[in-house]
Protein backbone atom coordinates (compact mmCIF):
# COMPACT_ATOMS: atom_id res chain seq x y z
CA UNK A 1 0.00 0.00 0.00
CA UNK A 2 1.14 3.46 -1.11
CA UNK A 3 0.42 6.10 0.52
CA UNK A 4 0.39 9.34 -2.02
CA UNK A 5 -0.75 11.77 0.32
CA UNK A 6 1.60 13.55 2.76
CA UNK A 7 0.53 12.51 5.87
CA UNK A 8 3.02 9.78 7.35
CA UNK A 9 1.01 6.68 8.64
CA UNK A 10 -0.98 7.32 11.58
CA UNK A 11 1.26 4.90 13.90
CA UNK A 12 4.55 6.89 12.94
CA UNK A 13 3.04 9.93 13.85
CA UNK A 14 2.35 9.22 17.39
CA UNK A 15 5.64 6.99 18.32
CA UNK A 16 6.88 10.64 17.00
CA UNK A 17 4.58 12.31 19.27
CA UNK A 18 5.90 9.94 21.52
CA UNK A 19 9.65 11.09 21.39
CA UNK A 20 9.05 14.54 21.37
CA UNK A 21 7.48 14.22 24.50
CA UNK A 22 10.12 12.86 26.37
CA UNK A 23 11.52 16.18 25.96
CA UNK A 24 15.10 17.26 26.28
CA UNK A 25 17.94 15.77 27.90
CA UNK A 26 19.26 17.27 31.02
CA UNK A 27 22.40 18.06 29.50
CA UNK A 28 20.21 19.57 26.08
CA UNK A 29 18.20 21.76 29.32
CA UNK A 30 21.87 23.38 30.41
CA UNK A 31 23.17 23.77 27.29
CA UNK A 32 20.16 25.31 25.65
CA UNK A 33 19.87 27.73 29.28
CA UNK A 34 23.62 28.64 29.06
CA UNK A 35 23.01 29.55 25.14
CA UNK A 36 20.08 32.05 26.71
CA UNK A 37 22.82 33.32 29.44
CA UNK A 38 25.22 34.30 26.67
CA UNK A 39 22.32 35.77 24.01
CA UNK A 40 21.12 38.30 27.06
CA UNK A 41 24.30 39.10 28.25
CA UNK A 42 25.39 39.97 24.00
CA UNK A 43 22.24 41.84 24.27
CA UNK A 44 22.99 43.54 27.53
CA UNK A 45 26.69 44.31 26.47
CA UNK A 46 24.90 45.92 22.65
CA UNK A 47 22.74 48.17 24.87
CA UNK A 48 25.31 49.05 27.30
CA UNK A 49 27.70 50.05 24.58
CA UNK A 50 24.99 51.98 22.65
CA UNK A 51 23.77 53.74 25.43
CA UNK A 52 27.35 54.68 26.36
CA UNK A 53 27.59 55.90 22.92
CA UNK A 54 24.36 57.85 23.21
CA UNK A 55 25.12 59.20 26.57
CA UNK A 56 28.70 60.82 25.03
CA UNK A 57 26.98 62.00 21.67
CA UNK A 58 24.82 63.77 24.09
CA UNK A 59 27.09 65.13 26.19
CA UNK A 60 28.97 66.19 23.05
CA UNK A 61 26.06 68.11 21.47
CA UNK A 62 24.78 69.68 24.82
CA UNK A 63 28.69 71.34 24.80
CA UNK A 64 28.17 72.08 21.12
CA UNK A 65 24.78 73.48 21.59
CA UNK A 66 25.96 75.49 24.37
CA UNK A 67 29.11 77.05 22.72
CA UNK A 68 26.77 77.93 19.41
CA UNK A 69 24.23 79.91 22.10
CA UNK A 70 27.07 81.32 23.45
CA UNK A 71 28.22 83.25 20.48
CA UNK A 72 25.03 84.92 20.06
CA UNK A 73 25.40 86.47 23.08
CA UNK A 74 28.87 87.57 23.45
CA UNK A 75 28.74 88.92 19.74
CA UNK A 76 25.24 90.66 21.02
CA UNK A 77 27.61 91.83 24.17
CA UNK A 78 30.12 93.14 21.69
CA UNK A 79 27.82 95.13 19.70
CA UNK A 80 26.78 96.89 22.47
CA UNK A 81 30.56 97.42 24.03
CA UNK A 82 31.46 98.48 21.04
CA UNK A 83 29.14 101.20 20.45
CA UNK A 84 29.54 102.25 24.27
CA UNK A 85 33.55 102.30 23.57
CA UNK A 86 34.46 105.74 23.09
CA UNK A 87 32.59 107.28 26.38
CA UNK A 88 32.11 104.18 28.50
CA UNK A 89 33.86 104.07 31.87
CA UNK A 90 36.17 101.52 31.98
CA UNK A 91 36.57 98.02 29.86
CA UNK A 92 38.42 95.55 32.47
CA UNK A 93 40.22 92.17 31.89
CA UNK A 94 41.34 90.32 34.87
CA UNK A 95 42.78 86.95 34.62
CA UNK A 96 43.73 84.25 36.94
CA UNK A 97 44.59 80.62 36.99
CA UNK A 98 44.08 77.18 39.43
CA UNK A 99 44.92 74.08 39.75
CA UNK A 100 41.69 71.58 39.91
CA UNK A 101 40.87 68.17 39.11
CA UNK A 102 38.58 66.93 36.08
CA UNK A 103 36.40 65.33 38.49
CA UNK A 104 36.07 62.82 41.09
CA UNK A 105 37.66 59.93 39.17
CA UNK A 106 40.22 61.95 38.44
CA UNK A 107 40.79 63.26 41.81
CA UNK A 108 40.55 59.18 42.67
CA UNK A 109 43.10 58.03 40.30
CA UNK A 110 46.32 60.74 40.92
CA UNK A 111 48.42 59.38 43.48
CA UNK A 112 49.58 62.18 45.62
CA UNK A 113 46.09 64.13 45.62
CA UNK A 114 47.54 67.29 44.14
CA UNK A 115 46.37 68.77 41.01
CA UNK A 116 49.19 70.76 40.89
CA UNK A 117 51.52 67.41 39.83
CA UNK A 118 50.62 64.40 37.54
CA UNK A 119 52.25 61.04 36.13
CA UNK A 120 51.22 61.92 32.41
CA UNK A 121 53.39 58.70 31.42
CA UNK A 122 52.25 56.48 34.37
CA UNK A 123 55.66 55.75 34.34
CA UNK A 124 56.27 57.23 37.78
CA UNK A 125 57.77 60.19 36.55
CA UNK A 126 56.08 63.13 37.86
CA UNK A 127 55.02 66.92 36.02
CA UNK A 128 54.75 69.36 37.63
CA UNK A 129 52.39 71.78 35.76
CA UNK A 130 53.40 75.60 35.70
CA UNK A 131 51.30 78.85 36.38
CA UNK A 132 51.08 79.92 32.61
CA UNK A 133 49.88 76.35 32.08
CA UNK A 134 46.52 75.51 30.63
CA UNK A 135 45.76 72.36 30.64
CA UNK A 136 43.37 69.79 31.97
CA UNK A 137 44.83 70.42 35.61
CA UNK A 138 45.94 74.36 35.23
CA UNK A 139 42.61 76.16 34.62
CA UNK A 140 42.10 79.65 33.72
CA UNK A 141 38.75 81.57 35.57
CA UNK A 142 39.53 84.87 33.73
CA UNK A 143 37.29 87.51 33.77
CA UNK A 144 35.77 90.47 31.92
CA UNK A 145 34.06 93.68 32.88
CA UNK A 146 32.73 96.02 30.39
CA UNK A 147 30.24 98.27 29.66
CA UNK A 148 27.55 98.09 26.44
CA UNK A 149 24.80 100.32 24.75
CA UNK A 150 21.58 98.43 23.85
CA UNK A 151 18.48 97.51 24.96
CA UNK A 152 18.39 94.92 28.39
CA UNK A 153 15.55 93.77 30.19
CA UNK A 154 14.74 93.36 33.52
CA UNK A 155 15.75 89.63 34.90
CA UNK A 156 14.54 90.00 38.71
CA UNK A 157 12.18 91.56 40.73
CA UNK A 158 11.32 93.32 44.02
CA UNK A 159 9.51 91.57 46.43
CA UNK A 160 7.96 88.74 45.17
CA UNK A 161 8.33 89.67 41.94
CA UNK A 162 10.78 87.33 39.62
CA UNK A 163 10.95 90.07 37.14
CA UNK A 164 10.17 93.31 37.22
CA UNK A 165 9.14 95.28 33.90
CA UNK A 166 11.48 97.59 32.58
CA UNK A 167 14.55 97.41 30.31
CA UNK A 168 17.55 100.09 29.61
CA UNK A 169 19.45 101.22 27.30
CA UNK A 170 22.77 101.23 29.53
CA UNK A 171 24.65 98.36 30.97
CA UNK A 172 27.42 96.77 33.01
CA UNK A 173 28.32 93.45 32.11
CA UNK A 174 30.32 91.07 33.78
CA UNK A 175 31.50 87.81 32.75
CA UNK A 176 33.23 85.71 34.98
CA UNK A 177 33.08 81.90 37.12
CA UNK A 178 30.42 82.15 39.74
CA UNK A 179 30.62 80.96 43.27
CA UNK A 180 28.00 77.81 43.52
CA UNK A 181 26.08 77.08 46.95
CA UNK A 182 27.23 74.45 49.58
CA UNK A 183 24.66 72.25 50.58
CA UNK A 184 24.43 73.55 53.96
CA UNK A 185 21.46 75.42 54.92
CA UNK A 186 20.90 78.08 53.99
CA UNK A 187 23.50 77.94 51.91
CA UNK A 188 27.35 78.97 51.58
CA UNK A 189 28.76 80.58 48.54
CA UNK A 190 32.19 79.00 47.43
CA UNK A 191 34.94 79.90 45.39
CA UNK A 192 35.54 77.30 42.24
CA UNK A 193 38.63 75.19 42.76
CA UNK A 194 38.29 75.97 46.61
CA UNK A 195 38.15 73.74 49.51
CA UNK A 196 39.61 76.15 52.53
CA UNK A 197 37.76 74.84 55.24
CA UNK A 198 35.41 78.00 56.67
CA UNK A 199 34.58 79.23 53.83
CA UNK A 200 38.03 81.04 53.16
CA UNK A 201 36.62 81.85 49.37
CA UNK A 202 40.55 81.75 48.86
CA UNK A 203 41.80 81.43 44.95
CA UNK A 204 42.63 78.09 44.74
CA UNK A 205 43.70 75.50 47.57
CA UNK A 206 45.34 72.10 46.21
CA UNK A 207 44.60 70.04 48.29
CA UNK A 208 41.36 67.66 47.99
CA UNK A 209 41.09 67.71 51.91
CA UNK A 210 37.11 67.63 52.92
CA UNK A 211 36.13 68.86 49.80
CA UNK A 212 33.00 67.18 50.00
CA UNK A 213 31.91 68.85 53.16
CA UNK A 214 33.66 72.44 52.14
CA UNK A 215 32.62 72.74 48.56
CA UNK A 216 30.98 69.73 47.25
CA UNK A 217 29.35 71.38 44.04
CA UNK A 218 32.31 73.77 42.86
CA UNK A 219 35.28 72.30 43.82
CA UNK A 220 35.86 70.41 40.25
CA UNK A 221 36.46 72.27 37.29
CA UNK A 222 33.37 70.16 35.34
CA UNK A 223 30.93 71.66 38.30
CA UNK A 224 31.83 75.28 37.38
CA UNK A 225 30.03 77.89 36.23
CA UNK A 226 30.99 81.31 34.00
CA UNK A 227 28.46 83.72 34.55
CA UNK A 228 26.83 86.53 33.04
CA UNK A 229 25.88 88.78 35.12
CA UNK A 230 23.88 91.77 33.94
CA UNK A 231 23.32 95.48 35.45
CA UNK A 232 21.07 98.16 34.09
CA UNK A 233 22.08 101.42 34.55
CA UNK A 234 19.07 103.62 35.27
CA UNK A 235 19.70 106.98 36.61
CA UNK A 236 16.45 107.55 38.15
CA UNK A 237 15.05 103.97 39.47
CA UNK A 238 11.16 103.80 39.48
CA UNK A 239 9.68 104.37 42.82
CA UNK A 240 8.95 101.07 44.94
CA UNK A 241 11.67 99.08 43.13
CA UNK A 242 14.73 98.14 44.92
CA UNK A 243 18.40 98.58 42.92
CA UNK A 244 21.69 99.35 44.00
CA UNK A 245 22.43 102.79 44.74
CA UNK A 246 25.00 105.40 44.95
CA UNK A 247 26.46 105.84 48.12
CA UNK A 248 28.80 108.90 49.06
CA UNK A 249 31.04 106.63 51.65
CA UNK A 250 31.33 104.32 48.53
CA UNK A 251 33.52 105.65 45.88
CA UNK A 252 32.87 103.54 43.05
CA UNK A 253 29.57 102.47 43.93
CA UNK A 254 26.59 101.49 42.66
CA UNK A 255 28.92 99.03 40.53
CA UNK A 256 31.77 97.89 43.59
CA UNK A 257 31.08 94.41 44.11
CA UNK A 258 30.37 95.22 47.99
CA UNK A 259 28.02 98.24 46.93
CA UNK A 260 25.17 97.80 48.96
CA UNK A 261 21.39 97.49 47.34
CA UNK A 262 18.48 99.35 48.98
CA UNK A 263 17.45 96.17 50.93
CA UNK A 264 21.11 95.90 52.22
CA UNK A 265 22.19 93.03 49.55
CA UNK A 266 25.66 93.28 48.29
CA UNK A 267 26.15 93.55 44.55
CA UNK A 268 27.76 90.46 44.47
CA UNK A 269 24.53 88.46 45.97
CA UNK A 270 23.37 88.89 42.46
CA UNK A 271 20.05 89.97 43.85
CA UNK A 272 18.93 92.75 41.28
CA UNK A 273 20.14 93.76 38.39
CA UNK A 274 19.30 97.48 38.53
CA UNK A 275 22.08 100.10 39.49
CA UNK A 276 21.48 103.65 40.08
CA UNK A 277 23.97 105.21 37.58
CA UNK A 278 24.59 105.77 34.19
CA UNK A 279 27.53 105.90 31.39
CA UNK A 280 27.96 109.25 31.91
CA UNK A 281 27.55 109.75 35.49
CA UNK A 282 29.58 106.44 36.14
CA UNK A 283 32.70 107.81 33.86
CA UNK A 284 32.74 110.72 36.01
CA UNK A 285 32.47 108.80 39.27
CA UNK A 286 35.64 106.87 38.07
CA UNK A 287 37.42 109.52 37.00
CA UNK A 288 37.94 111.31 40.11
CA UNK A 289 40.27 108.38 41.19
CA UNK A 290 42.92 109.34 43.04
CA UNK A 291 45.35 107.53 45.48
CA UNK A 292 47.27 104.53 44.87
CA UNK A 293 44.78 102.50 46.94
CA UNK A 294 41.64 103.47 45.43
CA UNK A 295 42.15 102.83 41.83
CA UNK A 296 38.90 101.93 39.48
CA UNK A 297 40.10 98.60 38.57
CA UNK A 298 40.77 97.67 42.16
CA UNK A 299 36.87 99.19 43.22
CA UNK A 300 35.73 97.07 40.37
CA UNK A 301 37.33 93.86 40.75
CA UNK A 302 38.00 93.59 44.58
CA UNK A 303 37.37 90.33 46.33
CA UNK A 304 37.65 89.12 49.61
CA UNK A 305 41.10 89.06 49.74
CA UNK A 306 44.00 91.09 47.90
CA UNK A 307 44.48 87.95 45.25
CA UNK A 308 40.90 86.72 45.18
CA UNK A 309 39.02 88.52 42.60
CA UNK A 310 35.04 89.42 43.38
CA UNK A 311 32.58 86.71 42.09
CA UNK A 312 28.90 86.75 41.40
CA UNK A 313 26.80 84.40 43.27
CA UNK A 314 24.77 81.62 41.29
CA UNK A 315 22.32 78.93 41.66
CA UNK A 316 21.62 76.94 38.62
CA UNK A 317 18.83 75.03 40.87
CA UNK A 318 17.13 77.15 43.35
CA UNK A 319 15.47 75.47 46.11
CA UNK A 320 11.46 75.03 45.82
CA UNK A 321 9.45 76.67 46.56
CA UNK A 322 10.95 79.47 44.83
CA UNK A 323 11.57 82.69 45.91
CA UNK A 324 12.31 85.54 43.89
CA UNK A 325 15.95 85.98 45.36
CA UNK A 326 16.34 82.03 44.63
CA UNK A 327 14.90 83.17 40.84
CA UNK A 328 17.56 86.08 40.78
CA UNK A 329 20.67 84.13 41.41
CA UNK A 330 19.50 81.55 38.91
CA UNK A 331 19.32 84.24 35.88
CA UNK A 332 23.52 84.55 35.89
CA UNK A 333 24.18 81.24 35.23
CA UNK A 334 25.40 80.85 31.65
CA UNK A 335 28.14 78.49 30.79
CA UNK A 336 27.89 75.21 32.65
CA UNK A 337 30.98 72.65 33.21
CA UNK A 338 33.14 75.62 31.90
CA UNK A 339 36.65 74.49 32.72
CA UNK A 340 38.71 77.03 31.24
CA UNK A 341 37.48 80.69 30.33
CA UNK A 342 40.56 83.04 28.87
CA UNK A 343 40.03 86.42 27.81
CA UNK A 344 42.68 87.92 25.96
CA UNK A 345 43.23 91.61 23.59
CA UNK A 346 43.89 93.00 20.32
CA UNK A 347 44.45 96.10 18.81
CA UNK A 348 46.98 98.88 17.39
CA UNK A 349 48.54 100.21 20.42
CA UNK A 350 52.54 99.80 18.79
CA UNK A 351 54.31 100.84 15.86
CA UNK A 352 56.61 97.96 14.26
CA UNK A 353 58.97 97.79 12.08
CA UNK A 354 57.38 95.59 9.30
CA UNK A 355 60.59 94.08 8.14
CA UNK A 356 61.12 92.86 11.92
CA UNK A 357 58.15 93.20 13.38
CA UNK A 358 60.20 94.67 16.29
CA UNK A 359 58.37 97.60 18.39
CA UNK A 360 59.86 100.86 17.39
CA UNK A 361 57.36 103.49 19.09
CA UNK A 362 54.59 103.73 21.77
CA UNK A 363 52.24 105.09 19.59
CA UNK A 364 49.56 103.61 17.16
CA UNK A 365 51.01 103.22 13.37
CA UNK A 366 47.32 102.29 12.12
CA UNK A 367 47.95 98.80 12.04
CA UNK A 368 46.54 96.08 14.17
CA UNK A 369 49.83 94.85 15.96
CA UNK A 370 50.91 91.50 14.94
CA UNK A 371 53.46 88.74 14.80
CA UNK A 372 55.37 86.68 12.01
CA UNK A 373 53.90 83.19 11.13
CA UNK A 374 56.31 81.32 11.24
CA UNK A 375 58.82 82.50 13.56
CA UNK A 376 60.68 85.15 12.93
CA UNK A 377 64.45 84.07 12.43
CA UNK A 378 67.43 85.05 10.50
CA UNK A 379 67.05 84.51 7.28
CA UNK A 380 63.73 83.69 7.12
CA UNK A 381 61.11 84.81 4.63
CA UNK A 382 58.19 86.67 5.70
CA UNK A 383 55.57 84.56 5.15
CA UNK A 384 52.22 85.69 6.78
CA UNK A 385 51.25 88.19 9.37
CA UNK A 386 49.04 87.07 12.29
CA UNK A 387 47.21 89.31 14.71
CA UNK A 388 48.95 89.69 17.91
CA UNK A 389 47.16 89.01 21.55
CA UNK A 390 48.14 89.99 24.98
CA UNK A 391 47.09 89.26 28.04
CA UNK A 392 48.25 86.71 31.16
CA UNK A 393 51.37 84.84 29.68
CA UNK A 394 50.07 81.68 27.71
CA UNK A 395 52.47 79.41 25.62
CA UNK A 396 50.31 78.76 22.69
CA UNK A 397 53.47 77.57 20.88
CA UNK A 398 53.09 74.45 23.45
CA UNK A 399 56.66 75.00 23.38
CA UNK A 400 57.37 74.87 27.21
CA UNK A 401 58.13 78.45 27.57
CA UNK A 402 56.72 81.50 26.77
CA UNK A 403 58.30 84.02 23.85
CA UNK A 404 57.14 87.79 23.42
CA UNK A 405 57.76 86.60 19.63
CA UNK A 406 54.39 84.05 19.23
CA UNK A 407 53.04 83.75 22.46
CA UNK A 408 50.60 85.74 24.46
CA UNK A 409 52.00 88.01 26.99
CA UNK A 410 50.91 91.51 28.34
CA UNK A 411 51.45 94.06 26.16
CA UNK A 412 53.42 95.80 28.26
CA UNK A 413 56.17 92.60 28.16
CA UNK A 414 55.94 93.26 24.48
CA UNK A 415 57.08 96.20 24.00
CA UNK A 416 59.87 96.72 26.57
CA UNK A 417 61.42 93.72 25.48
CA UNK A 418 61.46 93.47 21.56
CA UNK A 419 65.28 93.33 21.78
CA UNK A 420 65.31 96.22 19.79
CA UNK A 421 68.30 99.16 20.95
CA UNK A 422 65.66 102.09 19.87
CA UNK A 423 63.32 100.52 22.67
CA UNK A 424 62.21 102.46 25.98
CA UNK A 425 63.26 101.11 28.63
CA UNK A 426 59.67 101.52 30.71
CA UNK A 427 56.45 102.03 29.90
CA UNK A 428 54.53 104.33 31.36
CA UNK A 429 52.23 103.10 33.91
CA UNK A 430 49.04 104.68 31.96
CA UNK A 431 50.44 103.76 28.43
CA UNK A 432 48.17 102.56 26.43
CA UNK A 433 46.31 100.99 29.27
CA UNK A 434 47.30 99.94 32.93
CA UNK A 435 48.54 96.46 33.04
CA UNK A 436 49.54 94.25 36.45
CA UNK A 437 52.16 92.55 34.78
CA UNK A 438 54.97 90.41 36.27
CA UNK A 439 58.16 90.60 34.86
CA UNK A 440 58.72 88.02 32.04
CA UNK A 441 61.61 86.57 33.77
CA UNK A 442 59.70 85.08 36.76
CA UNK A 443 56.88 83.45 34.12
CA UNK A 444 58.68 79.87 34.80
CA UNK A 445 58.82 80.70 38.75
CA UNK A 446 55.50 82.82 38.94
CA UNK A 447 52.99 82.19 42.34
CA UNK A 448 50.46 80.19 41.44
CA UNK A 449 47.84 82.64 42.74
CA UNK A 450 49.40 85.67 40.82
CA UNK A 451 47.28 87.42 38.45
CA UNK A 452 46.75 89.31 35.50
CA UNK A 453 45.09 92.90 34.99
CA UNK A 454 44.50 95.19 31.97
CA UNK A 455 42.00 98.40 32.59
CA UNK A 456 41.83 100.80 30.07
CA UNK A 457 39.51 104.22 31.79
CA UNK A 458 38.94 107.51 32.11
CA UNK A 459 42.73 108.61 32.64
CA UNK A 460 43.47 106.23 28.53
CA UNK A 461 39.98 107.85 26.97
CA UNK A 462 41.52 108.90 24.53
CA UNK A 463 44.51 106.51 24.00
CA UNK A 464 44.12 102.73 22.05
CA UNK A 465 41.40 100.77 22.96
CA UNK A 466 41.36 96.83 22.07
CA UNK A 467 40.29 96.56 18.93
CA UNK A 468 39.01 92.78 19.37
CA UNK A 469 38.56 90.44 23.06
CA UNK A 470 39.15 86.38 21.95
CA UNK A 471 37.32 84.63 24.27
CA UNK A 472 38.50 81.19 24.71
CA UNK A 473 36.10 78.71 26.63
CA UNK A 474 36.28 75.00 27.33
CA UNK A 475 32.92 73.01 27.94
CA UNK A 476 33.28 69.54 29.80
CA UNK A 477 30.47 67.19 30.59
CA UNK A 478 30.14 66.62 34.80
CA UNK A 479 29.71 62.74 34.11
CA UNK A 480 32.54 62.32 32.75
CA UNK A 481 30.93 61.04 29.33
CA UNK A 482 33.16 62.70 26.93
CA UNK A 483 36.65 62.37 26.78
CA UNK A 484 37.86 65.63 27.26
CA UNK A 485 36.26 68.95 27.20
CA UNK A 486 35.11 70.68 23.64
CA UNK A 487 36.92 74.44 23.34
CA UNK A 488 35.27 77.12 21.75
CA UNK A 489 37.51 80.20 20.36
CA UNK A 490 34.94 83.63 19.92
CA UNK A 491 36.64 86.73 18.47
CA UNK A 492 34.68 89.84 19.36
CA UNK A 493 35.36 93.39 17.13
CA UNK A 494 35.26 95.84 19.35
CA UNK A 495 35.36 98.88 16.95
CA1 LIG B 1 49.07 64.76 41.54
CA1 LIG C 1 50.34 98.72 15.43
CA1 LIG D 1 55.95 79.12 23.45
Amino acid sequence: MTHLSGNPPRRNRLARLRRERAGFSLLELMVSIALVLILILGINQVFGLSSRTVGAGQALSEANRDGRNAQSIFFEDARGASSALSDAPCLIIRSQGVYAFRNKADLEADADQNPATQDLQGDGKITTFRSYDVNERRHRLDQLFMFARGVNHRQTGTGGSFGDVGSSFESYIVYGHLQLPDNASPPGYRYPGDSTPGNGNAVSNSTPANWQTQNPNNYFATQWIVGRSVFLLDAAPPAGTAFYKRAITDKFSPLAPFSKATTGELLTDSRYDLCETSLDTYRQTIAFDDGPLAKFWQGLTAGPTAVAPARFLGNPTPPRPLTSADAARAVPCFLRGCTQFLVEYAGDFCTQDPMTGLVTSLQPDGIIDYIFDPPLKVGDPVIKKKVRWYGFPRDVTDDGTVDARQDVVPLAHFVRNSDTSSMVADVPSAFPVWERVVPSSSYPTMPPDDYFLAAWGPDTQNGPKPTMIRITAVLDDADGRIAAGQSFEYVLKLQ
